[in-house]
């Protein structure tokens, strides 16, 4: 069905795998488009729980946005470039109401590190490399690696690692808080998947809810603490909520998902 991801679902997880090896998975337009596709079905399912995000090979998560295509756009084009990616994939992610977890297999860079980024929570397996390498070819980070990196890192170690166009191993992304777990790469997908567990416990519907909150936080001109209260009240009237209430006072565990 896609030429360049390969998509399955584990029980209630999607594990979309972007499948570009030869080019170490780069972000062509073809593969942005069918990652909007991919991540938008999975999102649509009410059987999908969680979301993992990964790349084909032992060596590369995604190393960027697939410089060839871009390589001799114009002012205008660069900026529709940066636009639509941010629309149909990293801002998209981003506020999608399943939960995304990027398994970063290796080099993730520039885009690749930005799709990571946009994702919800990151593993990385210790071959892993991390790097926002754009000023080294004369353009920044365009899809939102500039405004994502502050967010997780601070202010200064952003600075450095975007000026320095650096690549960094897989622990000092770990110290820096740039990755919530490090681990060996065949461990990887497992420690993605005890993750994606640990969620499925719990209620989509208060997810989603989270997901818009804690995001809210991040938007201009937006009160996160009038979205969170917004978002509090609507889960009252969820069935989740009778059921997580109910089940503890019931002295049982809440079934969520069935
Ligand atoms: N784009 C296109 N092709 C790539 C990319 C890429 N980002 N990265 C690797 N490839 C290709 C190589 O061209 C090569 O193809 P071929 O065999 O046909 O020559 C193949 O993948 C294997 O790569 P290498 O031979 O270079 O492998 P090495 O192990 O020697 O090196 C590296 C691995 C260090 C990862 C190296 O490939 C590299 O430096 N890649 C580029 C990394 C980079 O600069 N990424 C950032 C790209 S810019 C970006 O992402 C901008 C995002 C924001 C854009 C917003 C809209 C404009």
């Amino acid at each position: 069905m896609y030429s360049n991801l390969l998509v399955e679902t584990n029980g209630q997880i999607a594990e979309i795998t972007i499948n570009r090896p030869k080019q170490l998975n780069a972000l062509n337009k073809d593969t942005i488009a069918e990652l909007h596709e991919a991540l938008k079905a999975a999102d649509e399912d009410a059987g999908i729980g969680v979301i993992i995000l990964t790349g084909s090979g032992e060596k590369a998560f995604v190393a960027g946005a697939d410089i060839k295509e871009f390589a001799d756009f114009s002012i205008a084009q660069g900026g529709e470039l940066a636009q639509k990616g941010q629309e149909i994939l990293f801002d998209f992610i981003e506020n999608l109401s399943t939960p995304v977890i990027a398994a970063v297999n290796g080099f993730a860079l520039g885009g690749g590190l930005e799709l990571a980024m946009a994702s919800h929570i990151r593993v990385a397996s210790s071959n892993a490399r991390v790097g926002l390498p754009e000023v080294s070819l004369g353009v920044i980070p365009g899809y939102g690696g500039t405004q994502r990196l502050a967010q997780l890192v601070g202010r200064g170690k952003a600075n450095e690692l975007v000026f320095t166009a650096g690549m960094m191993k897989a622990p000092d992304a770990l110290q820096w808080g740039l990755v919530n777990y490090v681990v060996e790469l065949e461990e990887l997908m497992d420690k993605a998947r005890e993750i994606a567990g640990k969620i499925l416990n719990n209620s989509a519907s208060a997810i989603s809810s989270a997901i818009r909150a804690v995001n809210a936080n991040f938007q201009d001109g937006v009160n996160g603490y009038d979205v969170e209260i917004e978002e509090f009240g609507k889960c009252f009237g969820t069935a989740d909520f009778k059921e997580g209430t109910t089940a503890f006072l019931e002295k049982r565990k809440a079934n969520f998902r069935n």
